[in-house]
């Protein structure tokens, strides 16, 4: 069964997440952070990856803990969903374009935490929302998660486009990685013999 449920309590936030990364892509995300619930949704959605997050943070002071922190339980949630990583196909790659904005995103499932993030967004609210939290949740994501994880804006004009290209692009990225090889579906994917 890859599933995890993890819950971390820190003086900032409670959060509780769950996954299942087999998964139809059903949701429900409650940040707290509107427009973070509405990534989150697009996260699960095209990873086809079932995914509830419950998350009560410091709101009153910014997002950035609430961001940061249910990006830290996203990867944790995920790593131990995904265990010893056998069968799966490791590698997960997406051009995703959203009307103006284009963002390709590159993963390993590697166990070896990196971000390349090469996204400028050109506003710094999208709403009430702080841009630079985007960054964030990915480096918790791929830190917590041990995702090697390459994001580009190739194209971009209106900020809102940018981050959710980026989301769907992860997260499309993540659905084939995830996915187990059936032609390989018993050996854990590396010459090495472990991830
Ligand atoms: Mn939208």
């Amino acid at each position: 069964m890859r599933k995890a449920t993890i819950t971390r309590r820190t003086a900032e936030t409670d959060i509780t997440v769950s996954v299942d990364l087999d998964g139809s892509g059903s949701y429900d995300n409650q940040t707290g952070v509107g427009f973070f619930d509405h990534m989150l949704d697009q996260l699960a959605r095209h990873a086809l990856i079932d995914m509830t997050v419950r998350a009560t943070g410091d709101l009153h002071i910014d997002d950035h803990h609430t961001v940061e922190d249910t990006g830290i339980a996203i990867g944790q949630a995920l790593a131990q969903a995904l265990g010893d990583k056998r069968g799966i196909r490791r590698y997960g790659s997406c051009h995703l374009p959203m009307d103006d904005a284009q963002v390709r995103a590159a993963l390993d499932l590697s166990g070896r935490p990196y971000l390349v993030w090469n996204v400028d967004l050109p506003t710094q609210k999208i709403g009430t929302f702080d841009t630079e939290l985007v960054r964030e949740f990915f480096q918790a994501l791929s830190t917590h998660g041990g995702i090697t994880l390459h994001v580009d804006r190739l194209h971009g004009i209106n900020s809102h486009h940018i981050v959710e290209a980026a989301f769907k692009a992860v997260a499309r990225a993540l659905r084939e990685a995830v996915e187990i090889d059936l032609r390989k579906a018993d050996a854990i994917p590396s010459t090495k013999g472990a991830l």
